[in-house]
């Protein structure tokens, strides 16, 4: 099939996503054209049957806002014209969904019919989708898509909830590269940032105010307070034994920063900022913390358990299909930063527990989320979308 992919290129999960199931769909020979503003950040090196072309917006000193959505259909227009795709595949509905749906109409006047697919991954749905200025364009797009996929049940839940949608719209989970995401030897890190084998706390996001960052914070401060040194190391019973990583920057990065210099804790954490690859990282991580307020499915704790690592998250939106609390890991209420630290220590001061976790998240990542499971529905859902279109034309037609 030859596949248009469009997306949010910068850091984020959507973006990942659809940079991901494009690079595998390549690699299982179909033809894909990334249609954004940028070059997805995961479409890092160059490969068979993968492309990338560029929306440019004409500004105008009329336009106070320049039309992303135009431009973003225009190019869709065009490259639907010149690559001859059989499918858009559009990756979070704003503007994405709605610029798909009006190239599809531009392209069936020509006597081209081109399905569009909208996958609806998060704040789409729960949070801007919703606000009044969005939400009668957002519900249309959505029940205008040929196919709608969202990446948990829940989520798919929440769409029924909030937006007038009729249509059905097919569960297909995140996943994750279980040949890549594989756990490594920290030797490399050891002198670096845990000279004395402390063990790893590793948080990964875009440092937006849903993540709830300073929690994450707050915990570790709890966690060193307790202190996590062996038995057998000779500061057992001390404070410490633990340092915090964290991947990813935004707008509350500041704030973090602010916070682990106030509790004095600042030279236990390190601020990585925008990594790649997030596999390096994670490979040596003993814990992974996500308190986020709000979460559809959380790919970034998934990367992590596929490392063999358990997480502490809170007990939202799409996360419980993912992380199964007291055996991947632990679900805590939202904002609970005492019952995350104790759901930690419990997990990083315990060896047999933390490696029965382990294994259990590698099991489950690998059992229910690895690539080669998942691309394959991606594929049959297509197929699926193009025959009932062909079935409606020659409805149509006869
Ligand atoms: O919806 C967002 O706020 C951003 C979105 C993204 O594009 O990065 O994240 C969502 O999609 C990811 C990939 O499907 C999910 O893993 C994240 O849980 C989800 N984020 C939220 O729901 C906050």
């Amino acid at each position: 099939m030859k596949i248009g992919i469009t997306c949010y290129p910068t850091f984020g999960g959507s973006g990942v996503v659809a940079t991901e199931l494009g690079k595998a769909l390549a690699a299982r020979d179909h033809e894909i054209h990334f249609i954004a503003y940028d070059l997805p950040m995961r479409l890092d090196h160059v490969a068979e049957r993968l492309y990338f072309h560029e929306v440019r917006v004409n500004t105008y000193p009329l336009f106070e806002y320049p039309p992303y959505a135009i431009a973003l259909t225009s190019k869709m227009v065009d490259v639907v014209r010149h690559e001859n795709l059989d499918l858009l595949h559009v990756h979070y509905a704003i503007p994405h969904a709605t610029s798909a749906v009006m190239a599809r109409e531009i392209l069936d006047g020509e006597g081209r019919h081109v399905p569009v697919v909208t996958t609806l991954h998060g704040t789409d749905i729960t949070l801007v989708g919703q606000d009044a200025s969005y939400r009668p364009v957002v519900e249309h797009s959505i029940n205008a898509s040929d196919g709608v996929t969202s990446v948990s049940d829940w989520l798919r839940r929440e769409t029924y909830e909030h937006f007038k949608v009729e249509r059905a719209i097919e569960v297909i989970p995140n996943f994750v590269d279980i040949d890549r995401f594989q756990r490594t030897a920290k030797d490399h890190f050891k002198q670096a940032i845990c000279p004395e084998d402390e063990k790893l706390v590793v948080h990964v996001s875009n440092f937006r105010e849903v993540k709830r960052t300073p929690d994450v914070i707050r915990v570790f401060n709890g966690l060193l307070e307790a202190g996590v040194w062996p038995e057998g190391h000779p500061k057992h019973g001390q404070q410490g034994g633990v340092k915090l990583l964290l991947v990813g920057d935004g707008p509350d990065r500041c704030t973090c920063e602010e916070l682990a210099r106030e509790l004095g804790i600042y030279q236990d954490v390190r601020f990585l900022g925008k990594q790649e690859p997030v596999e390096e990282i994670l490979s040596i991580a003993d814990l992974f913390l996500m308190p986020s307020g709000s979460e559809t499915f959380g790919l970034a704790a998934l990367e992590a358990m596929a490392c063999g690592v358990p997480v502490v998250s809170t007990d939202i939106g799409g996360l419980p299909e993912l992380n199964i609390h007291g055996e991947t890991g632990f679900l805590c209420p939202l904002g609970d930063v005492e019952a995350m630290t104790a759901a930690s220590h419990q997990i990083i001061a315990n060896d047999s527990l933390h490696k029965k976790m382990a294994s259990a998240a590698l099991d489950r990542a690998s059992q229910m989320f690895d690539i080669e499971r998942i691309v394959p529905q991606y594929e049959a859902y297509y197929q699926h979308v193009m025959d009932e279109q062909a079935e409606a034309i020659e409805r149509v037609r006869a």
